[in-house]
């Protein structure tokens, strides 16, 4: 049996059936900074609720899978220090260990689908690393998109990744990748960029019915929903170019490898902007948040 427990609002819309929207707490641990991320994860909760629909944040907290935190327990794991971060490979080890760890994009879906949570909102995948050739660093976020059934509403991929191997390999998986109101795939920071995203679709609707339609089909896997930054949050990639090579480069000079990579290299973006990409970053997030509910309401309507 799995040791599991549902927040308080979790329990109760699962009962109503009401709408949820799953969100990762890698983020939190992770990807940004003490306070800005328990002020982000109650403020992106929040506009969850806004919308009609109740967040649910996935966390292990001492041998415990956590489907939606209450605000202590947010508010705990944002300043605990050494938390696991727990992808597809090391979540049941952290449970049957009782450990404590916050759960990537791979490992949020996985919790998801335990729970029937269908639609989930961060703000960037993993995807495949610059230099992937010869690291072979591939996020396991992109396989977990291969076979668990979870719409992920991302800003698409930072630039820290090689962009079109991503894309590449997304489509070797069979992964839906849908650029929301627009034909670019979004570059996370800024709204467009060179690639053409493989899908276009311009409402909630239509992401809903596409990923009813994929359970229709037999097919097993989630989509991805690439929605673009708000334009008033935007910065220009041509400035961030430089800094992400910076970065890169420190990455590789101080040997960091494995899961550590990702974690250093957006801890060194902060840093080198000066938390310019922080405010971006909480935009971006609260942007997928408040379209996953979107998506989730619609695919609580009677098809
Ligand atoms: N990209 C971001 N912000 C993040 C992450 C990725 O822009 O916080 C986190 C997510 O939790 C994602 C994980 O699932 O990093 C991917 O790590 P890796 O590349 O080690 O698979
Ligand atoms: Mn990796």
């Amino acid at each position: 049996m799995i040791p599991i427990t549902y927040s308080a609002e979790v329990t109760e819309a699962r009962a109503n059936g009401a709408a949820i929207v799953a969100l990762e707490s890698t983020i939190i641990t992770h990807g940004m900074p003490f306070p800005q991320n328990i002020e982000l994860a109650r403020q992106v909760e929040q506009d969850i609720r806004d919308a009609g629909a109740v967040p649910a944040t996935m966390a292990v907290m001492e041998g415990t899978l956590h489907i939606g935190l209450d605000d202590d327990q947010l508010s705990k794991l944002a300043q605990a220090k050494g938390v696991a971060k727990l992808s597809r490979a090391d979540m049941a080890a952290c449970i049957a260990t009782g450990g404590t760890g916050a759960t990537t994009v791979a490992a949020t879906m996985i919790a998801a689908q335990i729970a029937g949570i269908h639609v989930f909102a961060t703000g960037g995948i993993g995807g495949v690393h610059k230099g992937a050739e010869d690291s072979f660093d591939i996020s396991a976020d992109l396989m977990e998109l291969a076979q668990t059934a979870v719409t992920v509403v991302a800003a698409g991929a930072k630039a820290i990744l090689d962009v079109a191997k991503t894309l590449e390999v997304l489509e070797t998986q069979g992964v839906p990748v849908i650029a929301y109101g627009q034909d670019a795939f979004p570059a996370f920071w800024s709204r467009g960029s060179k690639l053409k995203a493989p899908l276009r679709m311009d409402n909630a609707a239509q992401i809903a019915a596409a990923h009813r339609m994929r359970g229709e089909l037999g097919l097993t896997g989630g989509q991805l929903v690439a929605n673009p930054i708000p334009a008033e949050a935007e910065i220009p990639s041509a400035e961030l170019a430089p800094i992400i090579a910076t970065a890169q480069a420190d990455s590789e000079r101080a040997g960091i490898t494995g899961k550590a990579v990702t974690p250093y290299l957006l801890q060194r973006i902060f840093e080198l902007t000066e938390g310019r990409s922080l405010e971006a970053n909480i935009a971006l997030v609260r942007n997928n948040a408040r379209l996953a509910a979107e998506i989730a309401l619609e695919l609580g309507k009677k098809a």
